[in-house]
């Protein structure tokens, strides 16, 4: 997908509809993956990011191509599109396919295209967080001036591992952004069960972080807000606690078909009025940035679009069996007896 070029003015026609567009390949992208999963074409665990784009969209914006770093944990497709990856690849790698990302090993939950930054893809709640601030540490100590985005949930906000990597992403000023997704919810677990203070963004305070809390269900204020972010975390290499109110509108993962055992129809429905990409629209409309008409043109042509990404990956097949322990170990080889 093109990468809108690094204009903040947020109100320029073109950029609107590049987030426009990049919202809508999230969707429909992961509506297809949910199809694949239906049909019985994906294996083991996988979570859609649906109704969470505007966040993703508009962080990603404000990053430098191929030189800042991102990290996520498992809700992870819509990363690496947004960062230039091939989508068939990366259908690919969710359909356990050879020309996935990580070659078709590694599935939903690890998908990882380093030569892009993009660092994956982590199945362990919270445990990725020392992981990111490891990358934020090395580009500091390397001399870099790159900024790392690292991806975690409200619920992972509870794990002992991400109050240390506060503490030392502080002490030694680490450019490095915790994005913690506040979507209410982990797993079937809602947010005034799990924390004990639900206003996530003060978990940075303690350990001096500068620290705020965003509307992530608006494109644009995203955009601005993570430009004014990231600017500044570069700049003074201090770390930031960024929490994003957004909304999980789909169950936990593609398995999880009971979401009324833990929230209302009701409740689902006053989140879908806070849905980004009508959102979007209502904006392109009053201001005239783009017609009704040429709104459903853009949804046609990103629908078939991911038709054919589905398509071209449900024709690749999978890895060759004899391949199963390349690229898993990094000094092991089968032969020698692992
Ligand atoms: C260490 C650990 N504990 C428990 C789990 C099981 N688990 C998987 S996802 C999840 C909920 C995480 O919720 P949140 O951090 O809010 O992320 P979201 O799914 O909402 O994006 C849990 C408890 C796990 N994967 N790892
Ligand atoms: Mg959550």
């Amino acid at each position: 997908m093109a990468k809108a070029k690094l204009d903040h003015k947020v109100e320029s026609p073109a950029l609107i509809e590049d987030f426009y567009r990049q919202m809508l390949l999230i969707r429909h992208f992961e509506e297809k993956c949910n199809f694949a999963y239906r049909q019985g074409k994906v294996g083991g665990y996988m979570h859609v990011y649906i109704g969470m784009e505007a966040t993703a969209v508009g962080i990603n914006h404000a990053l430098r191509p191929g030189w800042d770093y991102v990290m996520a944990a498992y809700r992870d497709h819509p990363q690496p599109l947004l960062m230039g990856a091939d989508p068939v690849s990366v259908m690919a790698e969710i359909m356990g396919r050879k020309g996935g990302l990580s070659k078709g090993k590694g599935g939903s939950m690890h998908i990882y295209d380093i030569e892009r930054g993009f660092f994956g893809g982590w199945g362990i709640v919270g445990g990725h967080t020392a992981l990111g601030t490891g990358l934020a540490f090395a580009a500091k100590y390397r001399g870099e001036d790159r900024v790392t985005v690292c991806y975690l949930g409200d619920g992972a906000a509870n794990a002992g591992v991400f109050f240390e990597v506060m503490n030392m992403a502080s002490l030694w000023d680490l450019p490095i952004i915790y994005v913690i997704e506040n979507n209410e919810f982990a797993m079937g677990t809602r947010l005034e069960y799990h924390a004990s203070d639900t206003e996530l963004w003060k978990r940075g305070l303690p350990f001096g972080i500068e620290s705020e809390r965003i509307d992530g269900m608006d494109v644009l204020q995203v955009a601005k807000d993570a430009a004014r972010i990231v600017e500044r975390v570069r700049s003074t290499s201090r770390p930031c606690v960024l929490e994003v109110m957004n909304y999980r509108f789909a169950g936990h993962g593609a398995a999880d078909n009971d979401r009324r055992l833990y929230r209302t129809a009701e409740e689902e429905e006053a989140a879908y009025q806070r849905d980004p990409l009508p959102r979007l629209e209502r904006v392109m409309l009053e201001t005239n940035a783009m017609t009704r008409e040429k709104m459903e043109a853009i949804d046609e042509e990103i629908k078939a679009q991911v038709d054919k990404i589905y398509e071209a990956a449900d024709a690749i097949p999978f890895p060759d069996p004899a391949e199963v322990y390349a690229d898993v170990y990094t000094d092991m080889e089968p032969e020698k007896g692992h």
